[in-house]
């Protein structure tokens, strides 16, 4: 491999690799593609602050000029969050490409994972996942980010994913993949705005202790893929269930109405909801992000003394 040409590591970020100390990798799209501006620019900055609160350090991933980013300077985190309109959504499938033509692209699940694996960081924190698309059994609209968890050895702190997936197939899919869906001291898999989907979780873990110490064991026996660790939204800012499905089925009816599809499909269901929500959704998104950067922090600093 010929890395050190791609990466780009700030020396707080691989200073607290090397030491072994707590780090939590962030994505990006969820502040290009995934909120609003100035919003996400207050919480890509509000989210590394309440890491550093708990002893460890953030490192927001992007593609920047043919360098692979981690952990972004103050301006790089302004230009993506200001700039969203042109900053691409990188997955796997279009990570060579904007590195070779040094285009500017926030990563996705998929793309951090990659970033993180690189650098050598164990755990990254993010609102949502994405998963199988509802109709995927004819679309095939799956999203990278499962085979990914189903390969690449770094945990992923979530609210589960949204019901604008299929929350069912999604979880099957993860089955097959062998990725453990761990519950922080919840029951359900939560469905992102709402603390429950009907769905129970591989392991209910008490607290970040007991989620490090599987977490641990994964990495003592060299499994190649990742973790889903799943923390629900607080009470106060959970969403009511069949709400959403309605708000939901309205958005969607709009995206097949305008042909919406591919790698489009899940901005334009984020936006949407927002929208018909009256930006009430957008809090609910914030603070269940804020809160699973938290957890992961938690566990990080958990991994570390271990
Ligand atoms: N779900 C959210 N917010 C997001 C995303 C998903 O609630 O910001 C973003 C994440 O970056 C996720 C990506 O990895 O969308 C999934 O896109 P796709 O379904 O096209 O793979
Ligand atoms: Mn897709």
């Amino acid at each position: 491999m010929n890395l050190e040409k791609y990466l780009d590591i700030t020396p707080e970020v691989a200073e607290a690799v090397a030491a072994g100390k707590p780090v939590v990798a962030l994505e990006s799209t969820i502040l290009s593609h995934g909120m609003p501006y100035p919003e996400n620019l207050e919480f890509g900055k509000k989210v590394e602050d309440l890491i550093r609160a708990e002893g460890a350090v953030p490192a927001t991933m992007a593609l920047i000029g043919g360098k692979i980013k981690v952990g972004l300077s103050e301006e790089d985190l302004v230009t993506l969050c200001k700039e969203a309109h042109n900053v691409g959504k990188v997955s796997r499938r279009d990570f060579a490409t904007y590195l070779a033509t040094g285009k500017m692209g926030a990563t996705t699940v998929a793309s951090t994972m990659i970033c993180a694996k690189l650098a050598g960081i164990k755990i990254f924190a993010t609102g949502g996942i994405g998963g199988v698309h509802r109709g995927g059994e004819n679309s095939m609209d799956v999203s990278a980010d499962l085979q990914e968890l189903g390969n690449t050895d770094v945990a992923v702190v979530c609210a589960g994913c949204k019901q604008i997936l299929d929350i069912a197939r999604t979880l099957e899919y993860l089955e097959t993949m062998g990725v453990p869906v761990i519950g922080n001291n919840c029951d359900q898999v939560p469905a992102f705005y709402c603390r429950n989907s009907g769905h129970n979780v591989d392991y209910k873990a008490s607290c970040e202790k007991d989620i490090a110490a599987v977490l641990k064991v994964s990495h003592d026996l060299g499994f190649k893929g990742g973790q889903l660790v799943v923390n629900p939204v607080p009470e106060e800012f959970a969403m009511d269930y069949n709400e959403m499905e309605a708000i939901i089925n309205k958005a969607m009816a709009e995206a097949d109405e305008k042909g919406i599809s591919g790698k489009d499909i899940t901005p334009f269901m984020l936006a949407k909801v927002v929208e018909l929500t009256g930006g009430e959704s957008l809090k609910t998104n914030i603070q269940l992000a804020l809160n699973n950067a938290v957890c992961a922090a938690k566990v990080a600093v958990e991994m570390s003394k271990m």
